[in-house]
This record gives C-alpha cells, structure tokens and sequence, in this order.
C-alpha cells in the first residue's frame, strides 16, 4: 500500500491509500481522515480529463503543443504575458511556474476569489491566521458553525461534532438537527457580532481578566457596540433580540468553538466581519484559550518559507483586464465560470491573442483556448499539501507515469530552458527545504510546528503579542433588497466535476420548479431555471459555485482589503422570463 494526499481546495487534506487499479480510499489511521474519504476521491477515476493536447482547436502530440507555447511566449514582450493560477490543485509545487514569470518579467494575476478578504481581518486582529482543526474543535462545549458549512464543505470536521451544542448562523437552513439556528440576513454578522457583545456586556458576562491580559483596544470595541442602538443591529441581522440572547445562553460558562466559512466575508467590508467575530469571541476569553477558538480558513502555508512567493509585475485576479494582454497563461483555474462578472472575463480573453490553459479537465475556460496542455494529476508527480483546515501536512510521491501531460515542475523547466535560464531546483529539493522551514516531525505525520501549543494559547502574533480588537468601520450598501447567496456544492468542488446548475428561489415567491426567471443586478442579468427551495430566507436566492452562469450578475470590485471578489456586494431584482 502507498500513501498519498488529496490535492484538492478543500479544508480536510485528506490522506488517501494507493493501489494501482483500485479505487483510491481514506488512510484509517489518519486522525482527520479517519478512513473516509468525499465523492470526488470516491470517484477519481470516472470523472472524464484532458487527455489529448491541442493547438487551435486540433490535437496534436503534447510536445508540438508545449513549442507552440514557447514560441508565443518568445514572440510576446513579456509585459504583454499575463500568468494566471487558480485552486484546481493546493500543492505546494503549483507555485513553482511564477518562477519563470517572475524571472521572465511577465505579469503575475494576485488576489484571491476566496477567503482571503476575511483573512485580512483575522491578521490585523491575530496577527497569523492560524485554524482550529478536528482534533481542537473536539475539545469544545458549544460550536457554532456561522457561515460555513461542514455537512458539503469540510465532512471530516463531522465526527467532532457529534455530542456538542451546535448553533448555525446562515441565512441557509443547512443543518435542521442543530439546537439553535439563526438565519441571518446576508451581509447581516458584522452586526450580529456587535449585538452579541452588546448583550453580552449588558449581562456582565465579558471575561475581564482575559480582555486584560491579552487584548489591547477593548474600549474602543466597546464604543463601536454600544453606540448603535440594539434595534438597528437587530435588524440589520434580521434577527430577534430573543434569538440572539438564546444564543448567549446556550454559550454562557461554556467553551465555544467558531466554524467561520467564506459565506460571511463575500462582501466589499470583509476584513472587517471576520475582525467583528474574532472581537466577539476575545471579549468572552473564548480565542486562545483551551477547548475555544474561532476557526476560519487558515492560511496553510502559515509560519513556511514558501520559495515561490517571488515578486513580480501584478495584476488583479479578482478583475485584470485580460485584453491588456498578448499571450494569458491560466493553469489550475477556470476563470469563464468563476470569475466575477463573466462577460467582462470573456470578452476580455476573446480578445488576447493566445490563450495558453494547462489543466486536468475540460472547463468553460479550456474550451476557448488556443493551446491547451493536459497536466499530470496529483498521483503522476511530486507533491506536499499543507492544508486550510488541520495542521498536517501531507506528501504526495509520484506514484504512477503519465507521457501524455506534464507536470507544472516540467512545464516550468521547459520555459526556463528555452529561455536560458537558470533550471528550476528538483520538487524534492523544493519540499524538503519547505518542511525544513516551517514543520516538525511527530509520530510519522509532519505537522506545522505553529501548532504545539493550543492556537494563540502563548501569544497572539501581532506586534504587542495581544489580540487588537476591531475598532471602526464604514458601511455603505442598503440592508433591504432581494439577496444572490453561494455556496458549495457536495458532488463538485468549485467548478470541476458535478456542478449543481439551478437557482434556488424561496417558496413563497409562488414559482413551480422549471419555471424560468430573469435576474438583475447592476452587473449583469440572466435567465435561470428555478429550483423551489424550502431551506431559503424570503429575501434570498441561492446558487452553488461552479453553476453555469453563477457569476453573470457578481460585482467585479476587490474588497476593502485583501485584494478578494466580493460576489455578494449586491441586490438583485427578478422577472418572469
Ligand atoms: N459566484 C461564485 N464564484 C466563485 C465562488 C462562489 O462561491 N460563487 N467561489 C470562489 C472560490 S471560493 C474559489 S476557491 C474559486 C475557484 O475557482 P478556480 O480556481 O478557477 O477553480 P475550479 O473552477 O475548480 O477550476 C480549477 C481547474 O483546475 C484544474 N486542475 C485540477 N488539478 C490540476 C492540476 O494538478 N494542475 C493544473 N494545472 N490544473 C488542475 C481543473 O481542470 C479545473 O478545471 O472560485 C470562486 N468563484
Ligand atoms: N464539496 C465541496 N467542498 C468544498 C468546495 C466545493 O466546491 N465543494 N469548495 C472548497 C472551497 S474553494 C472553499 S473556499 C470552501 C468553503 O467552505 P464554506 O465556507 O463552508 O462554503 P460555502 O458553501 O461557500 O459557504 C458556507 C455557508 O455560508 C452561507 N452564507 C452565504 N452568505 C452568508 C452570509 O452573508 N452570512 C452567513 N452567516 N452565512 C452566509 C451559505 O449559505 C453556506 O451555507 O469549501 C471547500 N470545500
Ligand atoms: S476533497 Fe476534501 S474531503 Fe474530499 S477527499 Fe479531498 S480532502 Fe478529503
Ligand atoms: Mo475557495
């Protein structure tokens, strides 16, 4: 038997047992995996990839396509090559191509269409965003799952679950058999946040000593909660004053784990809600302290030298301007489906001269490149996953041969080759000196040293070592109005795979499953099929990510901070098609 790791975007990094001609399984001994693994590794096998290359639409062998490549690059002044890497695959050696477009002088698309906006917030409070894995979330009292969704998203956290106190915060019904949910309007935590603090305050139930010892800024959070009047934070949640203070209850004296997920942080003001939540949770002692903690998509590579962070020439990847460009190189990503404001993204690539795409399937994106190059999957390369969600780290040897695709590490040396530049270092190398830097060693399993110790246990990482609570911020976008919400789906991640297309509409919009409506926002419009939905907010649509046309209505703005997508800054208005 030979062990691996999931590659995939995907909080549970799941270690996978190999065996040429079986199907992949879940490693027993594994504490996060536990044996189990989801629908995508379930059925690796089946799911359809690129096999052949192309060149303008004709196959042709992977060599021919690899010198057409190199000869548009060579022919294109490298201002004019834009490089594009997406999630398809978390390795750390996705990285390794930037070296021949840093080195080469080309541009670098940066930003995040995920989670990083929120991650801002957790940084200017935390100083690192460090995660809370299964194995700390099982130590707690009371979770509560605000804004992300562990039943699709994250199934291994489930066991961890099992016997606690759960409350749900999402304007989605995700979980019917939690003691408390809360279906918040969208957009709707930051005041949550404050409202629980307020009532939190008014009940004296604040942890003094740890607000003391460990925060700085605290007065100035209070300030911020206490001058909003409790009626306008409640309804700007959408909420009762009876729910919230329910929710008090069944946390007080206890020890509380937050699940935060991306669906809080789709807004223009990311930074600031995961700052609010992060503030909430330090007002009660409950961040850095044992059994407690606030858990959001950590950054995974934290406390690790990563060799391929190397400045460059940027551009946005939440909004560049493809048709400033000759030649856009796009590997692991497709940008047609998930990008925000799709008509802008496709009329921008329609008009580059060469679309270079390398990946493992057949997408919107890969569909209208010039050249196309099948890449080696996770099991034809060498590989290590450091993941969003625990603290270990997995390798991914090579484990079977593929002539027909490369690998980014091939394809890499290739470019640098042509060029004359120096060879890329061997993957081994790379991972080892990468392990070196940041991970220790421990029962067999490497793990990110950053976590010896309980998460923030010792100190916070930022300047004072103390936690900065939140102490201002700006809002501008109207809480009334009709909301496009997303989420992920169980049978796809993002886009690869099996997608969920239909648009989930309330009942009480009186529509009949199949009917067609029309959707508006000041971004775009588009006809969607419709499903009835009774999990829904009367305020609220829903599509999964990786829909067709999820992303012809999104605002196409970074956040405030982060350099994020902001796809939920928006209302929309609906039509009979
Ligand atoms: N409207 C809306 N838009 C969204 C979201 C949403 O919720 N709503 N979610 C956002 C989020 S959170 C994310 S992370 C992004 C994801 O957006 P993308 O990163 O564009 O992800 P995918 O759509 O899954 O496309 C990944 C592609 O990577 C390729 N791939 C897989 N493995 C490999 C590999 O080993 N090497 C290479 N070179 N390619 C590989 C696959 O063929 C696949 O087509 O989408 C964002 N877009
Ligand atoms: N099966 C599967 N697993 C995946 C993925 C996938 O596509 N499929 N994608 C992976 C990726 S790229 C990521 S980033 C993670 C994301 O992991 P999660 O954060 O768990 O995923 P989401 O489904 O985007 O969002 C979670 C919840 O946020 C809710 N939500 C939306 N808007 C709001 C809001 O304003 N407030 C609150 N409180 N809740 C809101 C949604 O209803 C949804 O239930 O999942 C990863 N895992
Ligand atoms: S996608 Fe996530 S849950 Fe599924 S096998 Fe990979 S790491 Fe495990
Ligand atoms: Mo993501």
């Amino acid at each position: 038997m030979e062990y691996t790791t999931c590659p995939l975007d995907c909080f549970d990094g799941c270690s996978v047992e190999y065996e040429a001609g079986k199907k992949l399984r879940g490693e027993k001994a594994h504490p996060i995996t536990q044996g189990y693994l989801c629908p995508h590794l379930n059925h690796w096998f089946k799911h359809p990839r690129l096999e052949k290359a192309r060149v303008e639409g004709t196959e042709v062998p992977l060599h021919t396509a690899l010198e057409a490549a190199i000869a548009s690059l060579k022919e294109t002044p490298p201002h004019k090559i834009l490089f594009y890497k997406g999630s398809g695959n978390l390795g750390l050696m996705q990285g390794v191509t930037k070296l021949f477009f840093a080195k080469h002088g080309a541009v670098i698309a940066k930003g995040s269409l995920c989670d990083e906006g929120g991650g801002f917030g957790v940084e200017e409070g935390r100083g690192l965003n460090l995660t809370l894995s299964p194995l700390h979330v099982k130590e707690a009292d009371v979770v509560v799952l605000w804004g992300r969704n562990p039943t699709v998203t994250n199934t291994h956290m489930l066991p961890a679950l099992q016997g606690k106190t759960l409350i749900v915060i999402d304007p989605v019904v995700i979980m019917p058999s939690a003691q408390l949910h809360l279906a918040i309007r969208p957009r709707g935590d930051v005041y949550l946040a404050l409202l629980l603090a307020r009532i939190a305050y008014m009940e004296m139930l604040e942890d003094v000593a740890f607000i003391e010892a460990r925060t700085e800024g605290f007065e100035e959070f209070k300030e911020l909660f206490l001058w909003t009047p409790i009626r306008v934070l409640a309804q700007r949640c959408g909420l009762s004053l009876e729910e919230v203070a329910h929710m008090l209850t069944l946390m007080k004296g206890k020890k509380v784990a937050f699940l935060v997920g991306t669906g809080v942080q789709r807004y223009a003001h990311a930074h600031t809600v995961l700052r609010a939540i992060d503030s909430f949770a330090a007002m009660m002692g409950w961040l850095g302290t044992w059994g407690s903690g606030v858990g959001y998509l950590s950054q995974s590579g934290v406390g690790f030298t990563n060799p391929f962070d190397v400045p460059s020439k940027e551009a946005s990847l939440v909004n560049v301007d493809f048709s400033a460009y000759e030649v856009v190189v796009i590997q692991g990503a497709n940008p047609i489906s998930q990008m925000p404001t799709s008509s802008v993204v496709r009329t921008g690539l329609g008009k580059v001269k060469k679309v270079i795409y390398l990946g493992l399937h057949e997408n919107a994106t890969s569909v209208l490149a010039d050249i196309v190059l099948p890449v080696k999957s996770f099991l034809e390369k060498e590989d290590l996953k450091a993941s969003y969600g625990h603290h270990f780290l997995g390798r991914m040897p090579k484990l079977t041969e593929n002539q027909n695709a490369l690998s980014e590490h091939e394809f890499c040396t290739a470019l640098m080759e042509a060029f004359g530049y120096e060879a890329p270092k061997s993957e081994h190398s790379y991972i080892e000196d990468f392990l070196v830097s940041g991970a220790v060693e421990k029962k067999g399993r490497w793990q990110n040293r950053l976590y010896e110790t309980w998460p923030y246990e010792k100190t916070f990482y930022t300047s004072s070592g103390k936690f900065c609570f939140l102490e201002t911020f700006d809002d501008t976008l109207e809480a009334e109005g009709m909301w496009l919400i997303f989420a992920k789906w169980e049978r796809s991640l993002n886009s690869q795979f099996l997608p969920h297309h239909a648009l989930h509409v309330p009942p009480s919009l009186g529509l009949k499953d199949g009917d067609e409506i029309r959707l508006n926002s000041p971004y775009g419009s588009c006809v969607y099929e419709v499903v009835n939905d009774i999990r829904l907010r009367k305020d609220t649509f829903l599509l999964h990510s990786g829909a067709n046309n999820a992303n012809a209505l999104t605002p196409s703005f970074e956040t405030e901070e982060g350099h994020s997508a902001a796809y939920q800054e928006m209302h929309v208005t609906w039509e009979r098609a």
